[in-house]
Order: structure tokens, then C-alpha cells, then sequence
């Protein structure tokens, strides 16, 4: 596949989506940029929901590629996740089939997995292949995101990366997410690897930073060409002398999902 140049981004008036409008086009990319919501200061952005099938299909032709960010990035009622992230998703993978675009990268979620036990000291890393365990509908969602993205590969050859975020922030803002923070910078790297990689198929990759305290294996990103340069550690003497170290009693903390599997924050609209 010759390397995309024009990407479709979707959800790019959201936090990740501002943040990779910022860096990607230093790796070339020209942006579309799609949201149901107004991106400021992007006057060309187009304003549609993932329910406006027309509207898709007029977004996602002639571009190279699909950068997937738009949904319900917390949990909500099932009826809500069904809507934008489970139909969403849907429409915009038939979007992309009808006019061929050949190669999407999927925000999936460290939710599918969410309820994988969080590694002690001294345990092995999460592999990419631990059993889902969705710890919301939102996880089930991005679940159903990859199984989709599997389905469109198998039957119609269309590849995608799904890349399993950790917490893609400008900073880390809790003692957990030391063990699974990407830095913006690189999530550019990460999304700009799976662009361009060849052959993916669907591949499924976590997305972090190369953290000391790293909870999960990287092997399958590292495959992609991705090459992290950050770690939270910087932020780790702060962070810790404000929350205290993690607690090995404290169901907050006993899964890879954090409080998404005690008390998740609801999505607010
Ligand atoms: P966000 O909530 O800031 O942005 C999501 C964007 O999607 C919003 O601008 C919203 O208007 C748009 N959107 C929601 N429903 C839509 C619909 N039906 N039609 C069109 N647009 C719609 O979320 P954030 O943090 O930017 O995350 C982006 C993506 O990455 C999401 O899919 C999220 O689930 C995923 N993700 C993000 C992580 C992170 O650390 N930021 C971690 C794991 C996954
Ligand atoms: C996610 O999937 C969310 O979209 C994001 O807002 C963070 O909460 C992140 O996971 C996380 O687990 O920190």
C-alpha cells in the first residue's frame, strides 16, 4: 500500500483529536477533519454524527486513510454506546468500504481488557492476547470495534490497526496512569506507524509510552515500526507524593481499568 497522505480524522474537536491536529501533519498527513461538533478555528471541518450515513460516505471519499477517534469516550447507557460507538463504527467501516479506502486506525481502548488483573512488581506484562474483559459498555464497544475491523478484513481486505490507548494526555494525572500513558508525541508516533506499516491486516497493539512502570507489552506496536521516546517516570515523585503508591487492597486499583471498574465517569451529553 503506498503511504497515505490525506487521513480522515474523525473526533477532531475531542482531546486526542486536537492534540494529533497539532502533530500529525509534521509527519506529512493532510487532515479532513470530521466531528459532531464545530472543531474551532477549522472552518472546512466537516460537522456530522456517525448516524448521518451520507454524510460519511461524502467524508471518507478519496482519502487515503481513516483515523477512527469519534465516539463516546466514557461510559454510558447502553443505548447511547449502541448509537455512536456500536452503529457509529459501523457506518463509518461501510462508508470506507463503499468507497474504498483501504486502511483505518482504530482508537480502541484499554476498557476491552479492562478487567485483566494489574501486574505486581515482578509479573509479566499484559500480552496483547489476555482474554477480553470489557469493564464498561463503553469497553464492550471498542471490543466490538475490533471484532468489526476483523470481520472487514477478512471479508474485504480492508486493514486496520486497532490500538488499545492507555491514557493519551498531555501529562499523567494519577499514579496509574504512569503504568499506561502515551504522550501525545507518541501516540503520533504510534498512529503515524500504523499508517504507514504494511501488511497489518488487523492488528491489534497496545498504545503507551516506554514507562518504567509499563503494565503491558508494546510488541505488537514495536512491530509496526513504532519506536516510543517518553516516559512518565518524570512525573512519578510528584504524582505519588500527592496519591500515595498504588494499593493492592483498594479495588480502585486492582485492574487494568482503574475505576472504569468501580465507579466509571459517565459521559456528560
Ligand atoms: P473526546 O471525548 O475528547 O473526543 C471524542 C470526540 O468524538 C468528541 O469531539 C465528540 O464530539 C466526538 N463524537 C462523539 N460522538 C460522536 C458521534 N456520534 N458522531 C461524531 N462525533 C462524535 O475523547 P478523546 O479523549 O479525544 O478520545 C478519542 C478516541 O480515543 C475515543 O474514541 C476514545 O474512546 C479513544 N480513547 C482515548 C483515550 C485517551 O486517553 N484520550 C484512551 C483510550 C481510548
Ligand atoms: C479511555 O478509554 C478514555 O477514553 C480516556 O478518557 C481515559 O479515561 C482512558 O481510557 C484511561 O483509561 O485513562
Amino acid at each position: 500500500m503506498p503511504a497515505p497522505r490525506t487521513v480522515l480524522l474523525t473526533g477532531a474537536a475531542g482531546g486526542l483529536g486536537t492534540l494529533m491536529r497539532g502533530l500529525l501533519p509534521a509527519y506529512g498527513y493532510e487532515l479532513r477533519l470530521f466531528d459532531a461538533v464545530p472543531v474551532e478555528g477549522e472552518p472546512d471541518a466537516i460537522t456530522a454524527d456517525l448516524g448521518d450515513r451520507a454524510a460519511l460516505r461524502e467524508a471518507v471519499r478519496g482519502v487515503d486513510a481513516i483515523m477512527h477517534l469519534a465516539g463516546i469516550s466514557l461510559e454510558a447507557s447502553f443505548d447511547k454506546i449502541l448509537r455512536a460507538n456500536i452503529e457509529g463504527t459501523y457506518n463509518l467501516y461501510e462508508a470506507a468500504r463503499e468507497e474504498g479506502v483501504r486502511r483505518v486506525v482504530f482508537a480502541s481502548s484499554n476498557h476491552v481488557v479492562g478487567y485483566t488483573p494489574r501486574p505486581l512488581p515482578g509479573d509479566p506484562l499484559i500480552p496483547i492476547d489476555a482474554p477480553r474483559r470489557p469493564d464498561t459498555f463503553y469497553g464492550l464497544s471498542k471490543s466490538f470495534g475490533e471484532d468489526l475491523a476483523q470481520l472487514y478484513w477478512d471479508r474485504h481486505g480492508m486493514e486496520t490497526v486497532s490500538v488499545r490507548i492507555g491514557s493519551c494526555f498531555p501529562e499523567p494525572t494519577s499514579v496509574r496512569m504512569l503504568s499506561v500513558w502515551m504522550s501525545p508525541e507518541d501516540g503520533a508516533r504510534l498512529f503515524h506507524a500504523a499508517l504507514t506499516a504494511e501488511d497489518v491486516g488487523h492488528t491489534v497493539v497496545h498504545g503507551s509510552s516506554d514507562n518504567t512502570r509499563l503494565w503491558w507489552d508494546l510488541t505488537t506496536a514495536r512491530a509496526l515500526g513504532y519506536e516510543p521516546k517518553d516516559d512518565s517516570e518524570p512525573y512519578a515523585a510528584r504524582l505519588v507524593a500527592e496519591q500515595g503508591e498504588l494499593d493492592p487492597d483498594n479495588p480502585d486499583h486492582a485492574h487494568l481499568g482503574g475505576h472504569f471498574c468501580t465507579h466509571p465517569p459517565i459521559w456528560p451529553r
